[in-house]
């Protein structure tokens, strides 16, 4: 088991479109299970490969209120059922911290493989239907903040590049401060 690190926005490595599985086998599994657990820590209710530089077409979500219902969706495809939408406050662990309405349809019909390479295919809707589009919309390179305005878009942008600035800084200052330590002893 391993936690993955998780590209944030606007890393251009988000924006890959991934591939097909061609195989699913115990690489796959060994993926969804990664992606599991470093969903899980985070946490979060979805995780695409996109988000840890994986540009394959594998998902791994959990909607459920305990947190023990792992679903692993491998190629995963869906259309709508309805021309309804509805509007959820969505978030994204690669865009850490900010949250904004997004517009999805309501119900959907869901076609993938699971990590066994059973077929599924159901309906959904509510929380569990936005998430598969939110996910899928990683697999194709696409983030929510594309649905906002170019105005919040680049507000959340210079943000996050000021953070990774900072974090970056501060990463540089630790490993100056530990050579520094070392030298003294
Ligand atoms: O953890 C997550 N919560 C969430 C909330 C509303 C709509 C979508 C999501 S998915 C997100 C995890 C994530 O970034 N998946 O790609
Ligand atoms: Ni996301």
């Amino acid at each position: 088991m391993a936690l993955l690190p998780i590209l944030e926005f606007p890393d251009p490595r988000l924006r890959k479109v991934a591939v097909d599985v061609v195989q699913i086998n115990d690489d796959t599994r060994q993926l969804a299970k990664d992606m599991l657990e470093t969903m899980y820590h985070a946490p979060g209710i979805g995780l695409a490969a996109s988000q840890v530089n994986v540009h394959q077409r594998v998902v791994v979500i959990d909607v459920s209120e305990d947190g023990d219902d792992p679903r692993v969706l491998v190629n995963p495809s869906w259309e709508p059922l309805t021309d309804e939408v509805q509007s959820y406050q969505e978030g994204c662990l690669s865009v850490p911290e900010f949250y904004d309405d997004v517009a999805r349809h309501s119900k959907i019909q869901l076609c993938a493989f699971d990590e066994n390479g059973e077929t599924i295919s159901e309906q959904a809707e509510g929380l569990f239907a936005v998430c598969i589009q939110h996910e899928l919309d990683h697999l194709n390179g696409k983030l929510f903040v594309d649905y906002l305005s170019r105005v919040k878009r680049d507000r959340i942008r210079k943000k996050l590049e000021k953070k990774h600035r900072d974090e970056a800084k501060d990463a540089l200052y630790e490993a100056r401060a530990k050579i520094d330590e070392e030298a003294q002893a």
